[in-house]
Parts: C-alpha cells; sequence; structure tokens
C-alpha cells in the first residue's frame, strides 16, 4: 500500500510539474485529488487493512495530499500571473504614438453668405426671420397675389405635395407670414433667407436653391429707400465699386417692378464670356410691394407702403466665389469646401 502511494506521489508531481497550461493542471487535479481521483481510492480501500495500519496509511495519504495541494497551488498561482502577464501585454497601449487628427468640418460657402447678408441687414435695423418649407397654396401665392391660375403657380415647375401643400417657391411665403403675425400692423424690416424648390436641374438651377428676399414695410416709403438699401448691399457683397442699373420688370407682387444689373465685377463693363458681352449681370428682382399684397395681409396701402427684394444666394456665391456648377454646392464635398477655408477674413 505504501508503495502504491509512493507510486501515486511520483506520478502526480510529474504531471503537475509537466504541466504546461491551466487545464492540464486542473485534469491532474482531478485524476488524483478528485472524488473518483486515485489518493481518493486509496482512502476509500483503507477497510480492507488492519487497524494498526490503517493511522499510517491515513497519515501518509493525507501528507501526499497536502503535498499535492500545495504544489498544485503554486502552480495555479503561476498561470494566473502567466494569463495577467499576458493580458496587460496584449492590451498595452504605447503613449508616445501620434494621436488621430480629429478632422475639421468647414463653412459651406452659403452659409459663409448668409451670414454676411444676415450681419449687413442687422447693422441697418432689419429682422432676420425664417418659416416652413412645406408651404400652403395660401401664403405661397394667394396673399402674394398670385391668383389661381397664374403660370408661376405651374404643376410642371413646383413640388406639390398635395393640392394645398407644396414646398415653397420662394421665401415671400415667409414675409406674408410675417405681415399677417404682426398683429399691431406696425412696420417691417426684415430678410428671409432659406431653401426653396423649383422642378429644375442643370449646370446652374438646382431643385433645391437658396434665396434671400427683403421685405420693408413703413410710412413714406419709395423708390429712394429701395434704392439706396439694394446699393448697399450689392456693393458690400460684390464690390465696392460696382454700377447699379434698374430694369423695368414684372412681377406679381410688385409695382413697379424692377430688375437689377450690376456692372460685370471680371470686365467691369467692358464685356467678356461673363456677362455675355452686355457689360451687365442681373442680380436682383425688386420693386414697391403691389397694394393687393399690403391688403391681402393686413396692411392699409393709404397708410403705408413698402418695398422688397428677392436674389439667390447660390448665384451670389457663384459669382463671389467664382463656382460655375450650381450642383457643388449641394454635394458637400469636404474637398470642395475646404477651398473656402482660406475665404476667412
Ligand atoms: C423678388 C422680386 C421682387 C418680394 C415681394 C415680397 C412681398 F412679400 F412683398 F410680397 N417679397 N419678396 C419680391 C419682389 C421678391 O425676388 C426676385
Amino acid at each position: 500500500m505504501e508503495e502504491k502511494i509512493e507510486n501515486i506521489k511520483k506520478l502526480a508531481i510529474a504531471e503537475i510539474e509537466n504541466s504546461s497550461n491551466e487545464k492540464e493542471l486542473n485534469d491532474a487535479k482531478i485524476k488524483y485529488l478528485g472524488k473518483k481521483g486515485e489518493l481518493t481510492a486509496c482512502l476509500r480501500g483503507m477497510g480492507s487493512l488492519t487497524p494498526e495500519e490503517r493511522p499510517v496509511i491515513g497519515n501518509l495519504v493525507n501528507i501526499v495530499k497536502n503535498k499535492l495541494e500545495e504544489m498544485i497551488e503554486k502552480k495555479e498561482e503561476e498561470y494566473r500571473k502567466l494569463e495577467l502577464d499576458r493580458k496587460l501585454r496584449e492590451e498595452t497601449i504605447d503613449i508616445t504614438l501620434p494621436s488621430t487628427k480629429i478632422k475639421r468640418g468647414s463653412k459651406h460657402p452659403l452659409n459663409r453668405i448668409i451670414e454676411e447678408v444676415e450681419d449687413l441687414f442687422v447693422s441697418m435695423g432689419y429682422d432676420v426671420v425664417t418659416g416652413p418649407e412645406l408651404e400652403t397654396d395660401e401664403y405661397c401665392f394667394e396673399r402674394l397675389n398670385l391668383p389661381k391660375g397664374h403660370p408661376a403657380r405651374d404643376m410642371q415647375d413646383s413640388f406639390y405635395i398635395t393640392s394645398e401643400y407644396l414646398l415653397r417657391t420662394q421665401t415671400s411665403a415667409v414675409q406674408a407670414r410675417a405681415m399677417m403675425e404682426n398683429e399691431e400692423k406696425s412696420p417691417i424690416r426684415i430678410i428671409c433667407p432659406g431653401k426653396t424648390y423649383r422642378r429644375d436641374d442643370d449646370a446652374t438651377h438646382s431643385h433645391q436653391f437658396s434665396q434671400v428676399e427683403g421685405l420693408v414695410i413703413d410710412k413714406d416709403i419709395s423708390l429712394a429707400d429701395l434704392k439706396g438699401t439694394l446699393e448697399v448691399f450689392v456693393r458690400k457683397m460684390l464690390g465696392d465699386n460696382l454700377q447699379l442699373r434698374f430694369r423695368p420688370s414684372y412681377f406679381p407682387f410688385t409695382e413697379p417692378s424692377y430688375e437689377v444689373d450690376v456692372s460685370c465685377f471680371k470686365c467691369e463693363g467692358k464685356g467678356c464670356s461673363l456677362c455675355k458681352q452686355t457689360g451687365w449681370i442681373e442680380v436682383l428682382g425688386s420693386g414697391i410691394v403691389h397694394p393687393n399684397v399690403l391688403k391681402m395681409n393686413g396692411y392699409d396701402p393709404e397708410k403705408y407702403s413698402g418695398f422688397a427684394f428677392g436674389t439667390g444666394l447660390d448665384r451670389l456665391a457663384m459669382f463671389k466665389y467664382g463656382i460655375t456648377d450650381i450642383r457643388l454646392l449641394y454635394k458637400n464635398d469636404v474637398r470642395f469646401l475646404k477651398q473656402f477655408d482660406r475665404c476667412d477674413r
């Protein structure tokens, strides 16, 4: 019996020492010390021993058991350390590596233009007003003196959602709202920048574009106010020395109406490809607010008069930055947008 135990001890020690991972160690533990283990079997077999032998063998088994347990514990500790080392090595970060660069966005050229326009008009006492892009027929057309049957209402030109709702074709809808919402019917001085929609799509037209429209209503507003204001506006945006030309035109919401041309900022009026050899470039629509528009939005045309104007911000951005395809303004390609960073003053 003693010999058998010594034998088990030798084999167990060898197996524990030769184990190369936690699993092998655990297998050895079960094999020798488990419930059905070889050493446990020795204790069970004590019944067949003489009373004299029992304490001797019992003692021996316990000594061996303690020795093996001690060894296993040491080994387990070793494996735990190895595992911890491995984990630490795996999770090590090299704090001397350069960090990943945070990519900075850049301001969209249209936003640059809008901010510049807003700054100018706010400095002259205007409010900036915005409104919904989904508009009603009432605000987009009816209240702006565009009665049913007017060609500008054509289904072919506008995005109708239902027979009553459409994507606004111009930001003047916001101005009709401002007039209606002004319950005291007090003077108004506003600009309305924003997105507008028409069924058009080529290098110079986008189905979605951006506009800014201005509206001033007060007592004794005249064409002189309109001309002075637009002169300041155009010269601030496109150049101090530019000349303006007011050309009679037609808009349903103004009477009289004018298209405003600016002397070509590329050839200074001599004639070039940009101005199509005319020396002039059309930049704005404008006019004296039609009495019907005042009336329909609650203002007394006997008491008040007003002027209004509108321009495409895309065109303005294209002129100012020399962009030749309007669609570039709506692609949001960072390589395109980045180029305007150097326009920061
Ligand atoms: C333009 C040209 C001419 C305009 C008119 C109005 C309002 F609200 F008074 F009816 N807002 N904007 C207007 C006038 C817009 O854009 C080319």
